[in-house]
């Protein structure tokens, strides 16, 4: 508890405010833009820290978390700055091996196979002892950006936690997890609860050390049918955004239930967050008759644009600011994370296409 208390006051004062005013719907000279996974293997200088740390060793460093954080900052324009860390570290909090095998991804040795394997989570989990690192490193990082953007931490979301956890990898048909909703609704319900309990205590952890704005990452939302997602997801997703605004309404909450797109108007309406993020699979224009004007919306360009040179990459970013229909409650992202494979130029191209094309589009 005593290691975060006061900081907020010893924080350089913010210059680029325009992502944090995008989130709330006020008026921006230009629609802000950051990218998932703006840091990653894609960046020379992050492969080079990579080539002597392993994964979890960056993200449990604060230093080097922190300067990965910064990489993509010192290339490219972007609007807001992401804490280089991973949603598995909330596994690990209770107790559950995780290891990254280069090429290949997490993989969980004991994985939660069986309801008896519940046992073997920990829980309560004290985020502090846990989780200080990824604190220490918010703290640092938001210090050493000396206000040039805001900050954002993250959390997996309940669902996407889960899946992890049972499946023991990610690239699967989901069959363990999935089962588990089918068969055991009472203990899914049970580790969805313990889980989401953690990822609020982590949140107000990050706050507390500096994050300005929260994104929770609901990757596998898709895999589930609209009755499982209002059963399984929604509640979950709720409840961490309420529990966070209850006490934090200052702080822009963001929720990213990929390829979800039929909860859009549930979550619009929920309550719970400033801004819901949204992948290529639904039309930006349609996304945002769904959710009004209750919420800004943060996508949603196909990653794959980022391969296809300077010209398909303007011509793809004007044709979804139209979608959009408005430069107001607008934060452009892509609809997942950057690639491995995609060159330098994808993202340079994107950062200042989204700046130029909308400041002709609001001056207009
Ligand atoms: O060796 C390496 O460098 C591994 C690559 C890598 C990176 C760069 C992993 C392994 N995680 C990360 C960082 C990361 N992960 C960030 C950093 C901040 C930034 O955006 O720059 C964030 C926000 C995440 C979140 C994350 N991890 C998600 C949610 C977002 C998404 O992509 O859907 C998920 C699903 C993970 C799990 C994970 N970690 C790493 C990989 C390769 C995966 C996905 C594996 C799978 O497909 O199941």
């Amino acid at each position: 508890q005593e290691n975060n208390d006061n900081k907020n006051n010893e924080f350089p004062e913010l210059k680029n405010d325009t992502f944090l005013k995008a989130c709330r719907g006020e008026e921006v000279p230009y629609v802000p833009v950051w990218i998932m996974r703006q840091a990653g293997r894609y960046l020379p200088e992050f492969k080079s820290v990579r080539a002597d740390v392993d994964f979890f060793s960056v993200c449990r460093t604060p230093e080097l978390a922190c300067k990965v954080t910064l990489q993509p900052l010192d290339r490219f324009p972007l609007d807001a700055a992401i804490i280089f860390s991973d949603i598995l570290v909330v596994p690990q909090a209770m107790g559950i091996e995780v290891q990254m095998i280069p090429g290949k991804g997490p993989f969980f040795p004991n994985p939660i196979r069986t309801i008896e394997d519940l046992s073997r989570v920990q829980f309560p989990v004290d985020v502090n002892k846990e989780l200080g690192y990824v604190f220490d490193a918010l703290t640092l990082t938001r210090k050493r950006l000396e206000g040039r953007v805001p900050l954002i931490g993250f959390t997996g979301a309940p669902w996407t936690l889960m899946t992890y956890c049972i499946e023991g990898s990610g690239g699967t048909t989901m069959s363990n997890s999935k089962s588990w909703l089918y068969k055991y609704p009472t203990e899914s319900h049970k580790f969805l609860s313990m889980l989401t309990r953690v990822c609020i205590d982590y949140l107000f952890g990050q706050i507390k050390a500096g994050a300005q704005a929260l994104q929770i990452f609901d990757s596998w939302s898709n895999e589930l049918s609209p009755a499982m997602f209002k059963e399984y997801c929604l509640p979950y997703l709720v409840q961490i955004g309420k529990e966070i605004k209850a006490v934090h309404p200052e702080i822009p909450l963001i929720c990213f239930a990929k390829g979800s797109n039929f909860a859009l108007e549930d979550l619009s309406k929920s309550g719970a967050y400033d801004v819901l993020g949204i992948d290529w699979t639904i039309e930006p224009s349609v996304a945002r008759q769904m959710v009004g004007e209750r919420v800004s919306l943060q996508g949603n360009l196909d990653p794959c644009v980022l391969y296809c040179g300077d010209k398909v990459i303007r011509d793809q970013t004007q044709k979804m600011l139209e979608s959009f229909g408005s430069t107001k409650r607008l934060i452009a992202n892509l609809g997942h994370g950057m690639h491995p494979t995609h060159p330098i130029e994808g993202p340079e191209s994107y950062v200042k296409a989204v700046h130029e094309l909308s400041k002709q589009m609001i001056n207009k």
